[in-house]
């Protein structure tokens, strides 16, 4: 039994039937063929690499010889393919949201899946956008806001914009360059990337593609395999990677059921449901799932002197929920911590980043003395962000930058690059005019003062729906009953 995939490579993979995450099905399928385009976007570069031992690598054979899987054409896909001709031209999407609301009618349906699923009853990812709902400026006025800076320092490195493009997995599954739109969109910016572990494009391509000085960061899953975190980690320092955000918030992954819903629907449901055999095989797990078999749940506080030990990298947490744990990272003398419930696709109703950053500023400056935004412990925010109003408002309460996912996973899904350089150009629009009527000359005048943030940490009070997002956020679906 063998497998060919990208660059021709052949390989045995008799003896991982079983244990492929994702079932032997698909497997089976491709057995002897080309099955390049349907592994490249779900599978990180070097997945074969770390889980096939080297003598089921088979050797090379010329693609062109190999049989090729014919992919038929549905009627569906064929009615995507028109909408995706028929997208409004950049010049036509105004905010963040039109990028959201092109790329649900214009993605795949598994890759819209993916990118927009969130754990359990999904109320922690609206609770992320909602949560800005609740804090209210106090702008001033008769200040000369002729020329108005919006740039700032995160963890040391020139950003031209107070917030960087966060990590987010699987690139390929929305447009064919994944993760390189990214990177090229952040260059023509002055913005910061996070690279994720789980890239489609592989971790040196991404930073191969960088501009001269451009800054990188990079997003780790710790492995099982310490070794394997260890080289992964000193790699990235020697490519020039300038600071390493350690993700703590998936000792397992959270429940996606729009992502898991999916992987049914694309079975053929006779084959779901009819034989018992198969009732038994779970592979129904979604994308996400399969593929992070190999984080390690056993991740604790004591590992983070080995960090210490094996990098010099400003080591940031990724992840931390409450003022205890930023304190202990803190303590420890790490650079910084991410607030965040990673997108809600963790732990449904976990707290909102913003609210989180309240509570921190408050206790460490209690605790420790501390003010922020800090140099030496840098606070930062991702989750639920759309407008440069958003991001302004966690400046204000102290935070150094905030982390924006999937808005830019929507942007290059429906255009590209051009998509992403759109994103950027319109936040910078929004900051400028925010800027000015906020009487903000530069982000040091964005001060605590200029916001009522005293409803945050009520999650009753009533405020004006966002009915751009919520026309974009598409209802959970009950299980249907099977065609007779
Ligand atoms: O949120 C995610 O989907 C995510 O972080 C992840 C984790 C492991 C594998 C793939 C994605």
């Amino acid at each position: 039994m063998s497998l060919t995939r990208p660059s021709g490579k052949v390989y045995d993979v008799t003896d991982f039937l079983d244990d492929h995450p994702g079932g032997s099905k698909i497997i089976l399928k491709y057995a002897g063929k080309d099955a390049t385009a349907e592994y490249e976007p779900i599978h990180p570069p070097d997945a074969i690499k770390t889980h096939l031992p080297p003598e089921k690598h088979l050797g090379s054979v010329d693609p062109e010889t190999v049989q090729k899987v014919k992919i038929e054409v549905t009627d569906a896909e064929k009615e995507r393919l028109e909408r995706v001709a028929n997208r409004p031209p950049l010049s036509e999407v105004l905010n963040l949201h039109d990028f959201e609301a092109i790329a649900r009618v214009v993605m795949p349906e598994k890759a819209w899946a993916y990118y927009s699923s969130a754990a359990d009853d999904e109320i922690t990812n609206r609770e992320n956008h909602a949560a800005y709902h609740r804090i209210w400026w106090r702008p001033r006025i008769l200040r000369d806001v002729t020329h108005v800076d919006w740039s700032t320092k995160i963890l040391g490195h020139p950003s031209k914009l107070p917030l960087y493009i966060t990590a987010t997995a699987l690139g390929k599954l929305g447009h064919p360059d994944g993760e390189l739109n990214l990177t090229r969109a952040a260059a023509k910016h002055g913005v910061i990337q996070m690279i994720p572990t789980l890239s489609s494009c592989s971790f040196d391509e991404l930073v191969d593609a960088a501009e001269p000085g451009q800054v990188q960061f990079l997003q780790l899953y710790v492995n099982k395999d310490r070794e394997i975190s260890k080289k992964f980690v000193q790699h990235a320092e020697k490519r020039g990677i300038k600071a390493l955000f350690i993700t703590v918030d998936a000792p397992q992954l959270g429940r996606r059921e729009k992502d898991m819903r999916q992987k049914f629907e694309a079975e053929d449901p006779a084959e779901v449901t009819g034989n018992k055999q198969q009732d038994k095989v779970d592979r129904s797990q979604g994308a996400a799932r399969a593929i992070s078999s190999f984080i390690d749940p056993g991740l604790d506080w004591k590992d983070i002197p080995w960090f210490q030990s094996i990098t010099k990298m400003p080591l940031i947490l990724k992840g931390v929920q409450c003022w205890e744990d930023a304190l202990q990272a803190y303590d420890l003398g790490l650079a910084g911590v991410v607030l965040s419930n990673h997108g809600g696709r963790q732990l449904d109703f976990s707290r909102s980043g913003i609210e989180i950053l309240v509570e921190v500023t408050r206790e460490l400056k209690a605790r420790r003395g501390l003010t922020f935004p800090n140099e030496k412990f840098q606070l930062f925010v991702d989750g639920g962000v759309r407008r440069a109003n958003d991001v302004l408002k966690a400046v204000a309460l102290g935070a150094t930058a905030v982390g924006v996912g999937r808005p830019f996973l929507y942007a290059f899904s429906s255009y590209g690059f051009e998509g992403v350089d759109h994103a950027l150009q319109i936040l910078h629009d929004e900051f400028e005019m925010n800027m000015r009527l906020l009487g903000a000359r530069t982000l040091e005048e964005v001060k605590p003062e200029m916001v009522d943030a005293s409803s945050l940490q009520s999650h009753i009070v009533a405020v004006p729906g966002d009915r751009l997002y919520d026309s974009n956020y598409e209802s959970m679906q009950h299980a249907r009953l099977r065609e007779v």
